[in-house]
């Protein structure tokens, strides 16, 4: 660290640096975040200070807070849910874990190694629920369209299972799990069953096609759920929402000289402002305008399914929301060379390997064409 303070200028010459180097996501179609809403943005910058770790500080904040969970438990069709808004997708499916750990073992304390049985398509973030709860993650194999494979996952379930988890809107595929199959195990086992809908969650609701994924379904009960992804709001923004209070109330500590005497979250200090930055851009978009987004972003994946398949590229699925998977050859190849020709950033997915595009708000229709364009080409090199 200097010893001396430097000068505003060079701070900001600093930073303007490091700027330059990040991506402003042009050419980006390997991300789940995009821009966040400018609306989102302008509510940020407003309430920087605001600690949601001391609630009693911060009523104001916390108000808009129970709004955004208000909301969001109505979009799962559960409008009396309760939940707090997370940093992500990672610590919504850690807390949901560690709730259904401490509740299960509660109910049978002959368990000595909790386990869960999560689909083998489940999130990096389970791996280390896995390493930090002392839960055993079970993987069920998929089926060949990327769902979770249901007898599988029976098979998996013993008598230490704590818990179920089913995901809709896979990181690698877009797909949805059959939830409702799998919250028929659930019921049938008593097991709990978490739904990850990180990336889902803003999107399925918003689609003409019907996925029952949600609160609607008996054995659901929790659900993480992601503002900062297609939710358009700042970064940090998740959500972990439950059908019973009794599910946070396990997570509770005491927190004898805050402003309130308990907390069930994970991290202390939150951000206040990613809280309201989901609040102001959920209330400004509306269900009309997160339905527009989520059609842009669908059309934009029809875009790239026909494109792709003008120039002899299947898809490893028929996308279901706007993550697409395309079977080329020699992926990892394909992935350097559309980096390294022409800057753009793709993903691969692991079993089977095929490129993976993500396609969000940020990315046009003409940058779509001019992937296509790119893509024949460096296909055609091979
Ligand atoms: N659950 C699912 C289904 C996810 O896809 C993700 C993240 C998570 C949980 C974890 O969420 P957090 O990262 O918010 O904790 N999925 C993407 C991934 O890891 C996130 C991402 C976002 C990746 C932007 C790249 C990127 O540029 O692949």
């Amino acid at each position: 660290m200097n010893e001396q303070g430097l000068s505003e200028k060079k701070i900001f010459s600093l930073l303007k640096g490091a700027k330059s180097e990040d991506m402003d996501y042009y050419k980006v179609l390997s991300s789940m975040c995009t821009h966040p809403h400018r609306i989102a943005l302008e509510a940020h910058r407003l309430f920087l200070e605001a600690n949601l770790g001391d609630l009693g500080l911060f009523p104001g904040t916390h108000g808009l807070e129970n709004e955004v969970i208000k909301m969001l438990g109505e979009l799962l069709h559960a409008p009396m849910a309760c939940g707090y808004l997370t940093t992500g997708g990672t610590e919504s499916n850690i807390q949901a874990v560690r709730a259904m750990k401490n509740l299960g073992v509660a109910r049978r304390p002959h368990i000595k190694t909790p386990n869960i049985v999560v689909p083998d398509s489940a999130h990096f973030s389970f791996d280390k629920v896995a390493n930090m709860l002392g839960v055993e993650v079970r993987r069920a194999a998929l089926t060949p369209e990327f769902q979770v494979d249901i007898a599988c996952m029976e098979k998996l379930i013993d008598e230490e299972s704590v818990g179920l988890v089913g995901i809709a809107g896979n990181t690698e595929f877009g797909q949805v799990d059959p939830i409702e199959e799998i919250s028929e195990l659930a019921l049938e086992r008593e097991l709990f069953l978490h739904i990850d809908a990180a990336f889902g969650g803003f999107v399925l609701p918003f689609m003409e096609k019907t996925y029952p994924f949600d609160f609607d379904i008996k054995g659901v009960t929790s659900i993480a759920i992601d503002p900062h992804k297609m939710g358009l709001s700042t970064i940090p923004s998740g959500a972990l929402l439950a059908r019973s209070p009794v599910f946070l109330d396990c997570l509770r500590v005491d927190t004898p000289y805050l402003t309130t005497k308990t907390q069930s979250t994970l991290t202390g200090t939150r951000s206040g402002a990613a809280a309201v930055a989901t609040y102001a851009v959920m209330k400004y978009l509306g269900r009309e305008g997160y339905r527009k987004s989520v059609e842009y972003c669908m059309t934009l994946t029809g875009a790239v399914i026909k494109g792709a398949r003008e120039i002899g590229i299947e898809p490893l699925l028929e996308p279901v929301m706007n993550v697409v998977a395309l079977a080329v050859p020699e992926p990892d190849r394909v992935r350097e060379t559309l980096l390294d020709k022409f800057g753009w950033h793709v993903s691969i997915t692991r079993k089977p390997r095929g490129l993976r595009l993500v396609l969000m708000p940020h990315t046009s229709p003409e940058d779509i064409d001019e992937f296509l364009k790119d893509l024949k080409t460096v296909v055609e090199g091979l």
